[in-house]
This record gives structure tokens, sequence and C-alpha cells, in this order.
């Protein structure tokens, strides 16, 4: 890397929301940035942008978070320098289905149970290692409110969430003796994402669930995220339950229209 000084981000998920507004104020900081996700044109996309816009470094990795082969390969194609993340954004995730227990559909509790709970675990368990080596380092899970009460046919998507919680409790016990920070920031519902439409297997009537009132945008949460990472170094602010005003809770939402435009 040309400037030994500059810090290293990595940001799963950043194809699209969340991981894309928060790897973007990263990079407009001047971070440079590992930036994953399975759809290979959108972070080739992301990248030409960063590049030409700020003065960083941007590397792409293409590869699925559930597959633990895949995951190790993109890694180890990462030279020593690169290997060295100063800040690593666990946000790769997805609820896949609106059903109660019973109708549920077990390809989607897999698809969710692989995603935010096994895919997280593998990547942390590749890049904790050479933190805990440097005594320094910042990871940051992307929970939910979800994570913190449940709604009405959140079932598997909730507990993957809960499980987040109690992983970011874990690592936090494990990680802080090395000089290792770990937090978590959990928002209610986020609009500028895929979320409801990865949901909702593309049904945009069902998908249109923010219509009536102002959620948070995915830069609310990156910004919130930008400043849990850049607290003073004995300071770690360890979870951020967030959501839009008008949201009172995961099942109490005002939605009598968008009154915040
Ligand atoms: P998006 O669908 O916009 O983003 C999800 C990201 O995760 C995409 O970049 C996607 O990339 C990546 N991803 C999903 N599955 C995989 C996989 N198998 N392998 C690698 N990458 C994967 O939704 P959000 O931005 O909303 O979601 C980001 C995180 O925020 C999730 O963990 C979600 O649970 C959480 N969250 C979302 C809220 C919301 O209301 N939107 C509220 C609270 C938390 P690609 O498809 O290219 O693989
Ligand atoms: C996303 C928030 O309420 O749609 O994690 O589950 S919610």
């Amino acid at each position: 890397m040309n400037n030994p000084l500059s810090k290293t981000v990595m940001v799963t998920g950043a194809t699209s929301g969340i991981g894309k507004a928060t790897a973007t104020l990263f990079a407009k900081r001047g971070y440079n940035v590992i930036i994953t996700g399975r759809r290979k044109e959108k972070l080739e996309l992301l990248k030409q942008r960063f590049k030409r816009k700020y003065a960083i470094k941007v590397i792409t990795l293409c590869f699925d978070i559930r597959n633990v082969k895949e995951t190790k390969k993109a890694w180890n194609s990462l030279d020593s320098d690169w290997q060295r993340i100063d800040i690593l954004i666990n946000n790769a995730g997805l609820a896949k289905g609106f059903a109660p227990i019973h109708k549920g559909k077990i390809d989607d509790w897999d698809q969710m149970i692989d995603t935010n709970i096994k895919g997280l675990l593998y990547i942390t368990r590749l890049v904790s290692p050479g933190m805990v080596k440097l005594k320094k380092g910042h990871i940051l899970n992307v929970c939910s409110s979800a994570g913190h009460e449940v709604y009405p046919n959140g079932n598997v998507y909730s507990a993957t969430k809960y499980a987040v919680d109690a992983l970011t409790k874990s690592m936090r016990l494990d990680l802080h003796k090395h000089g290792i920070r770990v937090s978590q920031v959990s928002p209610g519902m986020v609009e500028e994402t895929e979320f409801a439409k990865v949901r909702f297997d593309g049904d945009e009537k069902k998908a249109s669930i923010y219509e009536d009132f102002n959620p948070l945008t995915s830069k609310d949460v990156a910004e919130i995220i930008i400043f849990i990472v850049t607290r003073k170094k004995h300071i770690n602010i360890q979870d951020v339950l967030v959501m839009g005003t008008q949201q009172a809770n995961s099942v109490f939402v005002d939605r009598s229209g968008r009154t915040h435009e």
C-alpha cells in the first residue's frame, strides 16, 4: 500500500444499502476500503467511483459469505498488507420471507442462518487473529432492532439477529483484553436498501413498506457507524439502537404519512 498511515476498513455486503453507504462514507474520509458482496459488477462500479473521487486504495472481493471455502479463498487472495484490517464492518445479511413459523420455508431459514450468523462468523474468524496479533482493531456488527425484540412473522430473521447480539457481546468478552473494540448498531426500518425487495422476493407491492412514514435511510445508519468507529481509543460504544422518529418499536409505527420531507 502506498500510504501505510491510511487505515483499512473491510465492509461486507457493500453492493447496496447500508454497506454501500458505509463504504462510501469511509472512502470519502480517506480510508482504504475492501468491499465485498456476490455481485461483481456492482463492486466494480463502486470501486471505479471511489477511485475517481477519492485518493484511496480499493479492493473488491466477490464471494458468497455462506460458503466457507469461497470466503477463505477471497481472504487468501489478499496480500499481507491488506490483511491488516483496522476496522471490520460485519454488514452482509438479509431477511427472507415473512411467514408464521408453521408456514416458513426451510430454504429461507437456511439462507438467513447461513448468511447472518455463519457468514459473519467465517469472516470474523479470518480477520480477528490479525487484530489480536497487532493488539488493535474494531469490529462492528450490523444487528437490528429485530435482534432486541421480536415481531409477528419475523421469527427466524429475529433469531439470527438475536444471535448477532449474542456474538457481539461474546466477541467483546474474548477480544477486549487484546485491545480490540467490538460494537454493534441496531437499526429499525431502513430505506434506500434492497432489504424489503429481497425479503419479499422482488414483489414490489409487498416490498412497499416505507411509503407512508419516514424510516431511517442507509446514510443515517452509515453516519452512526462512522461515529462509533471514530471515537477516542478508550471509548467503545457497545450498541446503538436507533429508529426513525415515526417508529416507536418493531410493531408500533406512525404510518399517517411521511412527515419529515
Ligand atoms: P441490502 O439488501 O441493501 O444489502 C445487503 C448486502 O448484503 C448486499 O450488499 C448483499 O450483497 C450482501 N449479501 C447478502 N447475502 C450475501 C451473501 N450470501 N454473501 C455475500 N454478501 C451477501 O440490505 P441492507 O443494507 O438493509 O442490509 C444490510 C444489513 O443491515 C443486514 O445485515 C440487515 O439485516 C441489516 N439491517 C437492515 C435493516 C433495514 O431495514 N434495511 C434494519 C436493520 C438491520 P450481494 O447481494 O451482492 O451479495
Ligand atoms: C430490519 C428491521 O424491523 O424490518 O432488520 O426487521 S425490521
